[in-house]
C-alpha cells in the first residue's frame, strides 16, 4: 500500500472514494442488520487512512467523508428553523378498546366497511429529528421545537454514524423524520462515567438523548453514543412511495435504520398481537418504547383524512400501561398557580416507578383527597403514565398509623393569605389575592418565559423568584425593560439608580450580558406562542394555535375581546362559550391591558402565516350539510370546510350562509329555501373550495 504522501491527486481521489465506500458499508452492515463488516480496529484504521489523505488533499474531501461529521461549536443559542410541514405529535390512547374506537373513526370519515391496514411501529422514546437532503446531500437538521419551528441542530445529527450525509438515488428534496435516542447500554456507560467524574447524571436515556443532541459543542454529542430510527418523512420534492411499508423500504436502501419490529397488521387481532408482543420483549430491546404508533398504511388514505389541529387523523399512539410502586405520603402541600388554583401535592418518600426515582404525585383537587381519603403518613400505591406528573392511585388502608388525620384542605391562600374559595360548579379552590398574590405573579412570569411561550434561556424559576422578591421583576413587562433599568435608564439624573445586576451574589458581567441576549433574541415572537404565554385561563397551546390561525394579528383579536365581540371566536371548532368568556375576561382587566400594551411597546408579535385565508369564500361563513355526498364523506367535506375558516352547523337557521345539498336531500333543503338561504350542490361546493 503506498504511503499517503506518495500518492498523487487521482490515487488520492480514488482511494478517498473507495474508503468512503466502504465505510458506509459498514455502518449500514452494523445498524440494519446487527451485523459489523468491519471491526472497530479495521474501521478506525480506515478512517485514519482518509484522514491522512484529506489532510494532504483538503480540496478532495468527500461530502460524505466522516470527517465531515464532526463541525464547530454553535455560538450563543441555535437558530431556528420553521419546519415547511409542521412536525406533528399523537394523540395517546390506553387501552384496545380506544383504538378499536380511533379504527371506527378512521372508517366512518372515509365512509368505508372494508378492513384498512395499518402499520404498528414501537414508539420510540427519544427526540424527534428532521433531517433534509437536497440533491442527496444532509444540509440541514432540525428538532421538532413546537411543531412549527425547531432548533437547528444541523451539526450535530451529523456526528451521529447511523445518519446517512449523501443518498442515492433520492428525490431532490427529501426531508426524513425519525426519532433520535441512546440505547440504554450506552445511557447506562454515560451514567457510570459521569457518576465517577462527579459530573450530574441524566434522569434517563430520553433527556440523555436530548441533552447530548441540544449540545452547543458538536464535539460533545459526538462523545455521546447516539442511535436514530427514521419512521416518516416532510417535505419531498417527488413522493415516490405509495404504503408507510413502501416507505420503509426506500429508507432501507437509503441507509437509514428502520425499527426492525415495524409490522403491518391487517386486522384488530393483528395489531392486538403486534401490541402484546411488543409488551413482551420492551425489556429486552436494546432501546426504551412507551407504546406502539398505529398509521394507515396506504397514503392515499392518509391524505384524505388529514389532520386535526397538532395530531393526523390517520395516526394514533397505543401507550403501554402505567408503572406503579409503593410509597409512603411524608407530608402534603398547596402549590398555588399563576390562576391561583390552589393544587394538593404530595411529597413521597423516594421511590422509583419504572426506571425513574419519583419523589412527588399530585393529589389534583381537595375532592380526590376526600374521595380517596388520603392522609399524611399514609402508604400508597403511584403510578407513573409517560412524562405525565406521578399520581397517587390509592391508600393501602392495613398500613395506616393508627393516629392519622384526616388532611383539612386550608380555605385561605398558603403565600398571600388571601381568602380562598370555590365556585359552586367548580372543583378547584382558588385564590382571590390576585395579582397581588405573589404566587400567582410568579407563575404568570414562569409560564411566560416557558418553553412554549417566550422560551428564554436563562430565566428559570430560581431567578424569577429571587427578582420578583427583589422587586427587579413585577410583571411580564419588565423582562423586555431590565436591561435598560440595569443600566439606570437612558436620562442622565437616573444613571445611578440602575440596578447593575452584575454586582449582586451569584451574577457578573458575563452572565448579565448573556441574560439581556437572551432576552433580546426573544423579541420577535410568533402568534400563538404570544398568545400563549399571556396566561389566559384555559388558553393552551392547541387554542392558542386556534385564535392565531382564525385571527391573523392580536390586534384582531385584543379588539373583538375588548370589545366583547365573541362571534369569530366562538364560530372556531374546539373554542367554546366558557373559553371566550375567560378570554374576554382577561381584555376587561385594566391591569392586564397596560401589561399588554407595555409588552406590545418592547416586543414584536408576528402576523401568523398560514392563517385562514380569509379572501377563501367561505371564510367566517357558516355552512350545513344535507344528504349523501357523492366524491367525499360528510367528515371530508366538514374538515376541508373548517380548513378554509368556515363554522359547520348542524341545522339550518337564518344565519346560515350556505346549504350544501348532496343527494337526496332532506328537510334542511326545504327550510333553506324558505329562508331564502343560498344552495349549493356537491359540484358547485368543489368549485367554491378549489
Ligand atoms: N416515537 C415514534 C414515532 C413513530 C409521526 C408521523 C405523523 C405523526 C407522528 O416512534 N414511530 N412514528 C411517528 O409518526 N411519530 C413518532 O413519534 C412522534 C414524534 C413526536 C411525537 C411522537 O413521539
Amino acid at each position: 500500500m503506498k504511503k499517503a504522501t506518495e500518492l498523487n491527486k487521482q490515487e488520492a481521489a480514488a482511494e478517498l472514494e473507495y474508503l468512503a465506500a466502504e465505510m458506509a458499508k459498514s455502518d449500514i452492515a452494523y445498524y440494519q442488520n446487527d451485523a459489523p463488516y468491519l471491526s472497530d480496529a479495521e474501521y478506525d484504521r480506515l478512517k485514519r487512512r482518509n484522514r491522512e489523505i484529506e489532510e494532504l488533499f483538503p480540496d478532495l474531501i468527500r461530502p460524505d467523508s466522516p470527517s465531515r461529521r464532526v463541525g464547530a461549536a454553535v455560538k450563543n443559542g441555535f437558530s431556528k428553523v420553521n419546519h415547511r410541514f409542521p412536525m406533528l405529535s399523537l394523540g395517546d390512547v390506553f387501552s384496545i378498546e380506544e383504538v378499536e374506537d380511533f379504527i371506527l373513526g378512521v372508517k366512518r370519515f372515509l365512509n368505508t366497511a372494508e378492513d384498512i391496514a395499518f402499520m404498528s411501529e414501537p414508539k420510540i422514546d427519544g427526540l424527534s429529528f428532521s433531517a433534509r437532503y437536497e440533491n442527496g446531500r444532509f444540509v440541514q437538521g432540525a428538532t421538532r421545537g413546537d411543531g412549527s419551528t425547531g432548533e437547528d441542530i444541523t451539526e450535530n445529527l451529523k456526528t451521529i454514524r447511523q445518519l446517512p450525509l449523501t443518498l442515492k438515488n433520492a428525490p431532490q428534496i427529501l426531508e426524513i423524520r425519525g426519532e433520535v435516542y441512546m440505547s440504554k447500554e450506552d445511557f447506562f456507560t454515560l451514567n457510570e462515567k459521569y457518576a465517577v467524574e462527579g459530573k450530574k447524571t441524566f434522569a434517563n436515556p430520553r433527556n440523555a438523548a436530548a441533552g447530548s443532541l441540544r449540545q452547543l459543542d458538536p464535539r460533545i454529542t459526538a462523545e455521546r453514543k447516539l442511535s436514530l430510527f427514521a419512521y416518516t418523512w416532510g417535505e419531498v420534492s417527488e413522493r415516490v412511495w405509495d404504503s408507510q411499508e413502501d416507505f420503509f423500504k426506500h429508507l432501507k436502501d437509503w441507509g437509514f435504520p428502520v425499527n426492525p419490529n415495524n409490522t403491518l397488521c391487517r386486522s384488530i387481532p393483528e395489531i392486538e398481537k403486534s401490541f402484546e408482543r411488543l409488551m413482551e420483549i420492551r425489556a429486552s430491546l436494546p432501546y426504551d418504547i412507551d407504546g406502539v404508533v398505529y398509521k394507515v398504511n396506504s397514503i392515499a388514505l392518509q391524505e384524505r383524512l388529514g389532520f386535526l389541529t397538532r395530531t393526523p387523523r390517520w395516526a394514533i399512539a397505543h401507550k403501554f400501561p402505567a408503572e406503579q410502586a409503593l410509597t409512603l405520603i411524608k407530608d402534603i402541600r398547596i402549590q398555588v398557580g399563576r390562576t391561583g388554583a390552589l393544587t394538593p401535592v404530595a411529597d413521597l418518600e423516594p421511590v422509583n416507578v419504572g426506571g425513574v426515582i419519583v419523589s412527588h404525585a399530585t393529589l389534583h383537587n381537595e375532592d380526590e383527597i376526600k374521595r380517596k381519603d388520603i392522609r399524611i403518613g399514609d402508604t400508597v400505591i403511584v403510578q407513573r403514565a409517560g412524562d405525565v406528573i406521578p399520581q397517587v392511585v390509592e391508600v393501602i388502608r392495613e398500613k395506616r398509623p393508627a393516629d392519622s388525620q384526616e388532611f383539612e384542605f386550608p380555605h385561605f391562600c398558603p403565600i398571600c393569605g388571601a381568602h380562598a374559595i370555590r365556585e359552586e360548579d367548580e372543583a378547584v379552590r382558588r385564590c382571590t389575592g390576585g395579582l397581588t398574590c405573589p404566587a400567582q405573579a410568579i407563575e404568570r412570569l414562569i409560564h411566560f418565559v416557558s418553553r412554549d411561550a417566550f422560551d428564554i434561556a436563562g430565566l428559570g424559576q430560581k431567578i424569577v423568584e429571587d427578582f420578583y422578591r427583589e422587586g427587579i421583576l413585577q410583571n411580564p413587562a419588565d423582562i423586555f425593560t431590565l436591561e435598560n433599568r440595569n443600566r439606570g435608564g437612558d436620562d442622565l439624573f437616573s444613571a445611578g439608580q440602575g440596578l447593575h445586576l452584575e454586582r449582586k451574589e451569584g451574577w457578573g458581567k458575563k452572565s448579565v450580558e448573556n441574560l439581556f441576549s437572551a432576552i433580546n433574541a426573544k423579541r420577535i415572537i410568533s402568534l400563538p406562542r404570544f398568545i400563549y404565554a399571556l396566561g389566559i385561563r384555559q388558553v393552551g397551546s392547541a387554542t392558542a394555535l386556534l385564535i392565531a390561525k382564525n385571527y391573523g394579528t392580536f390586534e384582531h383579536f385584543m379588539q373583538d375581546m375588548v370589545n366583547k365581540e365573541t362571534g369569530r371566536l366562538v364560530s372556531v371548532d374546539g373554542i367554546g362559550a366558557a373559553m371566550a368568556t375567560d378570554m374576554v375576561e382577561f381584555f376587561q382587566e385594566e391591569h392586564n391591558i397596560k401589561i399588554v400594551n407595555e409588552l406590545l411597546q418592547q416586543i414584536t408579535v408576528e402576523e401568523y402565516a398560514d392563517s385562514v385565508n380569509y379572501d377563501s369564500p367561505l371564510a367566517g361563513k357558516t355552512v350545513v350539510f344535507t344528504g349523501t355526498l357523492q366524491k367525499m364523506t360528510r367528515s371530508e367535506a366538514k374538515a376541508k370546510a373548517q380548513n378554509l375558516g368556515a363554522k359547520v352547523a348542524g341545522s339550518v337557521s337564518k344565519n346560515t350562509d350556505y346549504v350544501i345539498q348532496g343527494a337526496d336531500a332532506g328537510s334542511k333543503a326545504a327550510k333553506a329555501d324558505e329562508l331564502g338561504i343560498e344552495i349549493l350542490n356537491e359540484d358547485k361546493f368543489l368549485e367554491l373550495i378549489s
